[in-house]
């Protein structure tokens, strides 16, 4: 499908706004030299920033209540990984996809490998799912999974996992990305330590599947799908589980899964520190695991996020090799445009991030100078990069604007035949 986006249409247009990029890409050139900041250095690294998207965020997510899907929806992981190929053709930072199974299992994976090489993408880490019962399941996951009272459901989650793993090397993956919503809904319904004792066990099962270039991320959640305790629920219990683990072992950050308020930045610097940054599941949300577009709502918080990763990159922090990934849910906007937009967004954050003054910050944090430290990062915050996000892509052969060209290319319209819609609302991720 990226034959609609055929290399005229972005050149086309492109052209229109190629001169007035030029002179704004010039202008912030001079304002950063004033800075000692050399913009073709910032723009390089800008180039080289990549970030996964989720297969399962193509199609338009809902909540418990609809799901309104919109024109040609992709129907299966061919047209999603089709759509994928849409978006980093033309924002040219999304080279990667990352699965989830069984929602993304075809009985071909060889096929579906040569499909994705052939749209010139790869899989990044792959995602279990032992949250919902499959047909023909022989054992029910309502009363959880890995850390299930009944030793015969925990085996069929492990088992799962590592058919994952499998699945995963077929597809030239490197990483499981590890997520339960084990938990209770009343108090008193299930033993803090024994549930996370079982977890533990079977997550070493798991642990030990693990190929020894691969990586096994841990992501921790506070609520949702369960109301009163989760197993896996915070960044504490997640890295003491990491740590348990071993090396392969390291924990991701959602930025959904936390409570309003909480120092995410600081539990990203923790995490760092302590070698087990995992990467990340970037999204937006107000009040729960609202899986909003990323940089729609807290963009502060994602610029300090950054904020703490380059500055871990500064300093050179050991085993700092962190996974970026988008995990959200697309309910009112077409999630090609949200994805493009969230992944434009989060390098904003990067790149903005990179504008940081660390020398001069080191010197007043040092010097307890509160509010000239403070200023340091808004300095970088407050830098409009958008003519060097442009600039990246353009240079990589993208679209100045992904969203002007997104839909002067009518997309969906042109995809409407070839993909009829399955037709109805219904509730829950695609
Ligand atoms: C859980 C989660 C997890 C995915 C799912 C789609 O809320 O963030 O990462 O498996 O969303
Ligand atoms: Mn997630």
């Amino acid at each position: 499908m990226t034959e609609i986006f055929g290399e005229n249409l972005i050149a086309d247009q492109n052209a229109k706004l190629a001169d007035r990029l030029a002179q704004d890409y010039e202008h912030l050139a001079g304002q950063l030299q004033h800075r000692g900041i050399d913009v073709e250095e910032i723009t390089h690294k800008a180039r080289a920033f990549a970030i996964a998207v989720p297969s399962w965020g193509t199609g338009t997510g809902g909540t418990r209540f609809a799901r309104f899907p919109g024109p040609a929806e992709p129907r299966n992981v061919f047209e999603k990984l089709e759509d994928c190929a849409v978006i980093n053709k033309l924002v040219r930072c999304t080279p990667s996809v990352s699965p989830h199974f069984p929602w993304d299992k075809v009985d071909d994976l060889d096929e579906l490998k040569e499909h994705t090489d052939n749209l010139g993408l790869a899989f990044d880490a792959v995602n279990s799912n032992t949250f919902q019962d499959q047909p023909g399941q022989a054992h029910s996951y309502k009363f959880g999974s890995l850390s299930n009272t009944s030793q015969a459901v925990r085996e069929q989650a492990i088992e799962h996992n590592i058919e994952c793993i499998e699945w995963g090397k077929i597809l030239g993956s490197n990483a499981l990305t590890v997520w339960v919503g084990d938990g209770s809904n009343f108090p008193g319904q299930q033993h803090f330590v024994h549930s996370l004792e079982r977890y533990l066990d079977s997550a070493r099962k798991i642990y030990d599947a693990i190929p020894d270039d691969w990586q096994m991320f841990i992501e921790h959640k506070m609520f949702e799908p369960a109301f009163y305790s989760t197993v896996m629920q915070d960044w504490g219990t997640n890295v003491l589980c990491a740590m348990e683990l071993g090396p392969k072992a390291k924990s991701l950050v959602d930025l959904g899964h936390h409570a309003p308020n909480v120092n995410i930045e600081m539990i990203v610097a923790r995490l760092i520190q302590f070698r087990k940054l995992a990467g990340f599941h970037f999204n937006d949300s107000k009040y729960g695991d609202d899986d909003l577009d990323s940089g729609s709502i807290n963009t502060y918080q994602q610029f300090l996020v950054f904020n703490e990763l380059v500055d871990a990159e500064y300093r050179n922090a050991p085993d700092f090799d962190p996974a970026y990934m988008l995990d959200q849910s697309h309910n009112v906007t077409d999630p090609i445009e949200s994805l493009m937009n969230s992944a434009a967004e989060v390098q904003r954050s990067f790149v903005k991030a990179l504008l940081v003054d660390r020398e001069a910050l080191d010197e007043y944090q040092d010097a307890n100078d509160a509010l000239m430290a403070a200023n340091t990062l808004k300095i970088a915050y407050n830098t409009d990069v958008s003519p060097i996000l442009a600039m990246a892509r353009m240079r990589s052969g993208g679209a100045i604007d992904p969203i002007a060209t997104f839909r002067a290319a009518d997309y969906r319209q042109q995809l409407a035949s070839a993909r009829p819609a399955a037709g109805g609302s219904s509730s829950g991720i695609v």
